[in-house]
């Protein structure tokens, strides 16, 4: 088999969410690049990526360019071909575009693989389960008030959620920010797991200061609490506090988890399959962290991440992100917390004709 043809499209859609309610977005948008990926025996296969921002269009341009690369490939040697383009890209690399512009060019490559094969996605991958506990998330986000938040929790346990994301960092004293917490464990109850995302925006001490006062509240994760690529800082709050620390979505490439592993910077390692560099290199870290003894979280993707999540003995929970949701004829379904693995060969994945006509913006 061969690749002969890539077709890439920016997609523009409203910022909403269903998970979000009664909040006014104004006219924010998301963008994101989408791919289809053309062979001679008439299977095609699919991916997409974002986080370019205001370089959405050099994000397509790179993932043009990487396509002309594998143009001719045989799309069933997926690691020869990320072997290739990252050699051939290296210059502009490792991180930041390139990666995030062989994403969706390696989820293509494993979408025709399995489509070809008649297998899942989750079943090339091993295969291990065929759903996973998935957890809501961008529905209680540090620019809501606590009275929303106290309505948002609930909300989102009647919809059947089980676990949920919120987020501090924004409040002007740790008082407020504990007080945040506070308020949310006691609208959802001790039977749900509460994680927090705190993006970046503490230093070490204030990680250190905010975090043994939230102990009470049990959360499940605290996430990001400072800067991504200070291992020993994050080391420094890992120690000083019983709830687990994640981190990984904000690195690029496998390398810097290594890193994050070694120094003992996290307890739970969190990787975001766009930044990666795609399924192949996705499934590596998920590997290290496995020796490392430690569980596996994903960061936005869920429709992709199943299949990576189902996969893996230490998978612990799917971010449910519902941003690219509507992209979809079919996209996952969630049933009693859990996300099922599509049962149709390769991702098990079609881009809504409808969508690709109204949210295509180039
Ligand atoms: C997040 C960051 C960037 C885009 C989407 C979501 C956030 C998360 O850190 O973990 O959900
Ligand atoms: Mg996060």
């Amino acid at each position: 088999m061969k690749v002969t043809g890539a077709k890439t499209r920016v997609l523009s859609t409203p910022a909403d969410s269903h998970l979000v309610v009664g909040v006014d977005i104004g006219n924010a948008t998301r963008e994101f690049v989408t791919l289809e990926l053309d062979t001679d025996e008439g299977v095609q296969g699919m991916g997409l990526t974002f986080f370019g921002g205001p370089l959405t269009a050099s994000l397509k341009a790179a993932v043009d360019s990487l396509c002309e690369l594998v143009i001719g490939e045989d799309p069933m040697n997926v690691e020869a071909i990320s072997v290739k383009l990252q050699r051939a890209a290296n210059i502009a690399g490792p991180g930041g575009i390139l990666a995030l512009a062989l994403s969706p060019i390696d989820i293509a490559l494993w979408d025709i693989k399995g489509k070809a094969l008649g297998q899942t996605v989750c079943s090339l991958l091993g295969g291990y389960r065929d759903r996973v506990p998935t957890y809501a998330s961008g529905a209680l986000v540090r620019e809501y008030n606590v009275e929303y938040l106290a309505e948002a929790g609930p909300r989102l346990v009647s919809m059947g959620f089980k676990q949920m994301k919120m987020q501090m960092g924004a409040e002007p004293t740790a008082k407020r920010e504990i007080e945040r917490v506070r308020v949310m464990r006691e609208s959802v109850g001790e039977d749900i797991d509460l994680m927090c995302d705190i993006n970046q925006l503490w230093n070490v001490n204030q990680a250190i200061e905010i975090g043994r006062q939230v102990e009470p509240y049990h959360l499940f994760w605290l996430e990001d609490v400072v800067s991504h690529n200070d291992y020993q800082g994050l080391a420094r709050v890992a120690d000083a506090l019983t709830t687990p620390i994640a981190a990984g979505e904000y690195h690029y490439g496998i390398v810097p988890f290594r890193h994050m592993l070694e120094t003992r910077s996290i307890d739970i390692v969190m990787i975001g399959l766009l930044r990666v560099g795609g399924i192949t290199q996705w499934r590596k870290v998920a590997g290290m962290a496995e020796a490392f003894n430690l569980p596996v979280v994903s960061h936005v993707v869920p429709e992709f991440h199943v299949h990576l999540m189902a996969a893996i003995p230490n998978g612990l929970t799917v971010e449910y992100m519902p941003w690219t949701m509507r992209l979809y004829e079919e996209p996952p379904a969630i049933e009693d917390g859990q996300i099922v693995v599509p049962q149709k060969p390769g991702l098990g994945l079609k881009f809504s004709e409808e969508a690709l006509k109204k949210y295509q913006i180039s």
